[in-house]
C-alpha cells in the first residue's frame, strides 16, 4: 500500500513539475490538468502525512497491513467488539482495540453492549465472561494482571476472548491481540495464556521539578516544569499508553535525587494530576523521596528513623497522600550514597530507614523500591583493597531479613553503575530473605546517549540469564531471584531508568525507542530472545519488509558488543569522563579519585584485581561455584578479565592474543562496524519513510566518526602507556592523514588538548579572530584519482562556526557546526566531529584549504584532515 502511494506520488510529482513549466503564459480556468494536479497535491499531502513520520507513534503506529496480512486479518477480525467491563482500564482496551485495527485493517468496530449473536471480540474477566455466556463453561487459572486470548465457537458464530482475572490483564491482552494482528500473525485459532513474570514492572523517569531530566536526552520532562505538574499533561497519557502496551505497572515520576519538595502538602495535586493522566493504563504512579523530609519538609529537628516523631510524620504524610492518591504505587528511596542523606547520619541501618518508610506505605498497600546503589564515593584511590564493587554487597547482604515485605531492594544490573561491561551483581545471589529488583538502565548514560545506537536488550539478558549457583544444584538465574521465584518471596520484579522525554520522537534517537520496548517486554518475559524483541520492534515501528527487519536486527543484535569494542572492551568499563559528561574519551578520569570506577591501568599493566587471593575479595562476594570460576585466571571469561584481574599488558586472553593487542583490535573492529552500519542503513531507503530513514542516518554517520574519535583515543593512551606497539601497525600511523598543526596556518593557532588521546597528535588549532575567519592549508601530494576528505572539527556548544573546504579555487563544501552534543564545551573528543566529503578528484599539487570562520564563543577548531581512498 504504502509501496503503492509512493509510486503514484512519483507520478504526481512528475506531472506537477510539467505544469509548472507548461503553465506559465496560460491564467484562467480550472482545466483537467489542473484538476489533476490538485487532486496529486491531496495525494502527496496524504503520502507526505504518512511518510512524514516523525517516531511519535513509536511501535504503537498500527500501520496498515498489506497484502496477505491484510486480506486475513480482514477475515479473521469481526465486526463487533463488546467490553463487558466497566473500568476505566477495560474502557481504555476497548478504545485501544478499535483504534488499532481502524489503523491496520480500515474498519472500526461496532461497539455493542452485549455479546451478539455474530463473531465479536469480547473483552471482559472470567468472571464476567461466565455469566454472560455460563455455556462457555471456561476453566481456566489466570495469574494477577494475565490474559487469555481465546477463540471460542459458538455454533457458527466465531468469538475472541480477551479474558483476565483482572481489569489490567484486559489492557495487556487487547496489546497482545494488537501486536499479534500487526505482527502478521493469524488471530482464527488463539488459545494463548499468558502472565507477567514478575510483579513488580516499574518505571524509574529521573525527572527534575524543574523540567529538567538528570541523564535525560530525549528532550525535556513530560510530567514537570518550573516546579509544577504541566499544564498539559497529554504525553502523560501518551506514555501511560506505551507503557500499557508493554505491561508495565508503575512509574516513579521524579529524580532518585529527590527534591523533598515533592513531599510538600502543594505538590499533592500536582503528582494527583499526573496519577490521574496514568490511571487508564494502569500506570500506578509512585514518587521518589528524600529520607531528610521530616526535617527539611516536616519542621522536625531529625530525621532519625528510630525516633517516633520521625515515624509518625511518615505515617501522617502517607496518610494525606493516599488520601488524594489512593491508588499510588508506592515510593523509591536513595539514602546514604552520592551525597544523599540516609540512616547513617544517625548511625541507623538501611533496614531502619526502609521500614520506617514502608511502614507508613503498608496500610495503604504501598511498596518501597529501597535502592541497592550504595557507595562511598570518597574511598581512598591508592589503597589496592577498597573497591566499589563491594558496596552494594557489603551494604546489605548482612541486613537480609531485616526488611519488611513491602519494601524491595533495587539492585542496579551490575556492582559499578551501568558500564558497558558488568558482571552481574553478586548481591542478587545474597538476598534470602528480603525482596528484590533489577534496575536497568534505559537511557543511555554510558552508552553514547542519544547520539549512539546501542541495543541493549542482549546485555540485559546476559545479566538476567546469569545462574548465581543461589540455591544448591537447582539453576537461579538473576531473573528467578529477582522475580521471586527462587526463595518464595512475595514482590520483586524489574525496574527501568526510562529514556523518554518531549521530544516528538521520546528518546531524541528513533533506534532508542527500542530500549524501553525491550525493556518492558522483558519485563512482562524475560525469556524472549534479543532477537524475538528486535523483530517485533522493528516490524512494529518500521513495517514487514524482511529486507529492513533483518538490517535492524543485524545492526541492533551487535550494537552492544561494537559500542563495547570501540570504549571499553575486556571489562575495563566505559573508558569515558566519569566526573564529566560520562559522554566523551577520558581514559585516565576514572583514576586518582574516590569514585571508584578504577580500571587501574598504568605502564605495566591493566585491570582491578578483585580475586580473593590477592585482591579486593569481591570474588568471595558470589557464590562458591560462580566465585571459583571467576578466581581463576583459567577459567574468568575474556569478557570480564580487567573487571576481575589485574594482569600485564603481554598477558594472553584464551584466544592466544595478547591483551593490549585485542585492546586495540576491538577499537579498529568496533570503529569499522559502525561503518559498516552506515552502508548497511543505506541499503533501507525507500523501504523505511523517509524522515527517519534521514535522522538515522545522519545519527550513525555521526556515530560512525566518533567511532573512530574513541578508537584512536584510547589506543593512543595504551600505546603511549604500555609502549607496545600494534603487530598490525595501525596505532599512531594513520594513512592520508595531515594534522591540521602541521598545514599552513593563516589566523590558526596551535593548542594543547587535555587529554591528550582526545586530539590526535594530542593537538588542534582554534582561531581567535572574531567576525574574520582563519585558514589551514595543505598541498595533496598522492596520486591523481577520486578521493574521500574527512575533516575532523570541534563542534561545541558555545556558538555556530562556518567551514568551508576549497580544492584550488573551487569551493567543495560548507557546513555549520551546529550539532548540540552532551556539555561539549571544550575542544575534546565530545565536541570532535568528523564531516565527509565523497568523491573528490584531486592532483599532485592540489591546495587543500579549510576555512573556519568562528560563531559565538566556538573557536572553528579542526583536528586533522584525512585523504582517503
Ligand atoms: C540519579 C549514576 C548517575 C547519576 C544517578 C546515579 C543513581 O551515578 O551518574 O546521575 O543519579 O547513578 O543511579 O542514583
Amino acid at each position: 500500500m504504502l509501496k503503492d502511494l509512493r509510486v503514484y506520488a512519483h507520478a504526481c510529482s512528475a506531472v506537477t513539475h510539467d505544469r509548472v513549466a507548461a503553465s506559465k503564459p496560460q491564467h484562467a480556468g480550472r482545466s483537467a490538468g489542473a484538476a489533476r494536479v490538485s487532486a496529486c497535491a491531496t495525494l502527496l499531502v496524504l503520502t507526505f502525512a504518512l511518510h512524514a513520520e516523525t517516531g511519535h507513534d513509536a511501535w504503537l503506529r498500527y500501520a496498515p497491513l498489506e497484502g496477505a496480512a491484510l486480506v486475513r486479518a480482514q477475515s479473521e477480525i469481526p465486526a463487533v467488539i463488546v467490553n463487558l467491563d466497566n473500568s476505566p482500564l477495560a474502557a481504555s482496551a476497548n478504545a485501544e482495540s478499535v483504534r488499532g485495527l481502524r489503523g491496520m485493517i480500515g474498519r472500526t468496530l461496532r461497539e455493542e453492549a452485549a455479546i451478539p449473536r455474530e463473531g465479536a471480540i469480547v473483552i471482559g474477566t472470567l468472571d464476567e465472561i461466565r455469566q454472560a455466556m455460563p455455556q462457555w463453561n471456561l476453566q481456566a487459572d489466570l495469574a494477577p494482571e494475565g490474559y487469555w486470548l481465546k477463540s471460542m465457537d459458538s455454533p457458527g458464530v466465531h468469538y475472541t476472548l480477551i479474558a483476565a482475572s483482572d481489569p489490567r490483564g484486559l489492557l495487556y491482552g487487547a496489546a497482545a491481540l494488537l501486536r499479534k494482528a500487526a505482527m502478521g500473525e493469524s488471530v482464527a485459532a488463539l488459545d494463548e495464556k499468558s502472565s507477567p513474570y514478575a510483579p513488580v514492572r516499574w518505571v524509574n523517569d529521573w525527572d527534575n521539578l524543574d523540567g529538567s531530566i538528570e541523564r535525560g536526552y530525549g528532550g525535556r520532562s513530560i510530567f514537570w516544569d518550573k516546579l509544577k505538574a504541566r499544564e498539559d499533561l497529554t504525553r502523560v497519557s501518551e506514555y501511560g499508553r506505551l507503557l500499557a502496551s508493554l505491561g508495565i505497572n508503575g512509574c516513579s515520576i521524579n529524580n532518585v535525587n529527590a527534591n523533598p519538595r515533592i513531599l510538600s502538602p502543594e505538590m499533592l495535586p500536582e503528582i494527583a494530576r499526573i496519577a490521574a493522566a496514568f490511571r487508564p493504563w494502569g500506570v500506578r504512579t509512585a514518587i521518589a523521596i528524600d529520607f531528610g523530609s521530616p526535617k527539611t519538609i516536616g519542621g522536625l529537628d531529625t530525621f532519625d528513623p528510630l525516633d517516633e516523631k520521625v515515624a509518625a510524620w511518615w505515617k501522617t504524610t502517607f496518610d494525606a497522600i493516599y488520601a488524594a492518591i489512593p491508588d499510588l504505587a508506592g515510593v523509591v528511596l536513595k539514602a546514604d550514597s552520592e551525597g544523599r542523606v540516609g540512616p547513617s547520619t544517625y548511625g541507623r541501618t538501611h533496614a531502619d530507614a526502609a521500614n520506617v518508610v514502608a511502614r507508613a506505605l503498608k496500610p495503604h498497600g504501598g511498596i518501597l523500591l529501597y535502592r541497592g546503589f550504595v557507595y562511598d564515593h570518597h574511598m581512598d584511590w591508592q589503597n589496592l583493597k577498597n573497591d566499589r564493587g563491594r558496596a552494594a554487597w557489603d551494604n546489605f547482604q548482612p541486613l537480609d531479613g531485616k526488611f519488611d515485605d513491602n519494601v524491595i531492594i533495587q539492585i542496579k544490573h551490575g556492582p559499578i553503575d551501568f558500564q558497558v561491561r558488568e558482571p552481574a551483581s553478586p548481591l542478587f545471589g545474597a538476598l534470602e530473605h528480603t525482596n528484590q529488583a533489577i534496575e536497568l538502565q534505559i537511557t543511555q548514560e554510558y552508552f553514547g546517549q542519544a547520539h549512539h545506537t546501542v541495543f541493549l536488550v542482549p546485555m540485559w539478558k546476559t545479566a538476567l540469564d546469569f545462574d548465581m549457583h543461589a540455591a544448591g544444584s537447582t539453576p537461579t538465574p538473576v531473573k528467578a531471584l529477582i522475580a521471586g521465584k527462587t526463595f518464595h518471596r512475595p514482590l520483586g520484579g524489574f525496574v527501568g531508568v526510562s529514556n523518554i522525554g518531549l521530544d516528538d520522537d521520546w528518546s531524541g534517537n528513533q533506534l532508542s525507542q527500542a530500549n524501553l520496548y525491550g525493556y518492558g517486554r522483558l519485563a512482562w518475559n524475560p525469556d524472549l530472545t534479543s532477537r524475538q524483541i528486535a523483530a517485533e520492534w522493528t516490524r512494529l515501528t518500521f513495517g514487514a519488509d524482511p529486507k529492513v527487519d533483518e538490517t535492524i536486527a543485524s545492526i541492533q543484535l551487535s550494537s552492544w558488543r561494537t559500542y563495547e569494542n570501540y570504549t571499553g572492551p575486556l571489562g575495563l568499563q566505559t573508558l569515558t569522563d566519569i566526573v564529566g559528561n560520562h559522554y566523551g574519551v577520558n581514559v585516565e578520569a576514572s583514576e586518582r579519585n574516590g569514585w571508584g570506577q578504577w580500571h587501574r591501568a598504568d605502564e605495566k599493566g591493566v585491570g582491578m584485581d578483585r580475586t580473593v587471593a590477592t585482591g579486593t575479595g569481591y570474588i568471595g562476594q558470589y557464590r562458591p561455584a560462580v566465585a571459583k570460576v571467576y578466581e581463576s585466571l583459567q577459567t574468568c571469561p575474556d569478557d570480564l578479565l580487567l573487571f576481575l584481574h589485574h594482569v600485564p599488558y603481554a598477558y594472553r586472553l584464551h584466544s592466544g592474543k595478547t591483551v593490549i593487542q585485542y585492546i586495540y583490535d576491538s577499537h579498529y573492529e568496533g570503529a569499522a562496524a559502525v561503518e559498516q552500519y552506515v552502508q548497511q542503513w543505506k541499503t533501507l531507503r525507500g523501504l523505511v519513510d523517509e524522515r527517519r530513514y534521514k535522522e538515522i542516518l545522519a545519527q550513525l554517520e555521526y556515530q560512525a566518526g566518533q567511532a573512530e574519535v574513541w578508537r584512536d583515543a584510547v589506543n593512543t593512551w595504551f600505546h603511549r602507556e604500555s609502549h607496545i606497539d600494534d603487530t598490525a601497525g595501525r596505532v599512531g600511523h594513520y594513512p592520508g592523514r595531515v594534522e591540521a598543526e602541521a598545514m599552513t596556518l593563516d589566523g590558526y593557532a596551535v593548542r594543547d588538548i587535555t587529554p591528550f588521546e582526545d586530539a590526535s597528535g594530542g593537538q588542534a588549532v582554534a582561531c581567535a579572530a572574531r567576525g574574520g575567519s582563519c585558514s589551514a592549508t595543505t598541498k595533496f601530494s598522492g596520486a591523481p584519482g577520486w578521493y574521500s576528505l574527512r575533516v575532523q572539527y570541534f563542534d561545541q556548544t558555545s556558538g555556530v562556526s562556518h567551514y568551508r573546504v576549497w580544492v584550488g579555487k573551487q569551493l567543495i563544501d560548507e557546513w555549520d557546526a551546529d550539532m548540540q552534543l552532551p556539555r561539549a564545551i571544550r575542544l575534546d573528543s565530545t565536541s570532535s566531529t568528523r564531516r565527509l566529503i565523497p568523491g573528490i578528484a584531486l592532483r599532485p599539487g592540489d591546495e587543500i584549504r579549510i576555512e573556519g570562520r568562528p560563531g559565538g564563543n566556538e573557536q572553528a577548531a579542526l583536528d586533522y584532515i584525512e585523504i582517503v581512498k
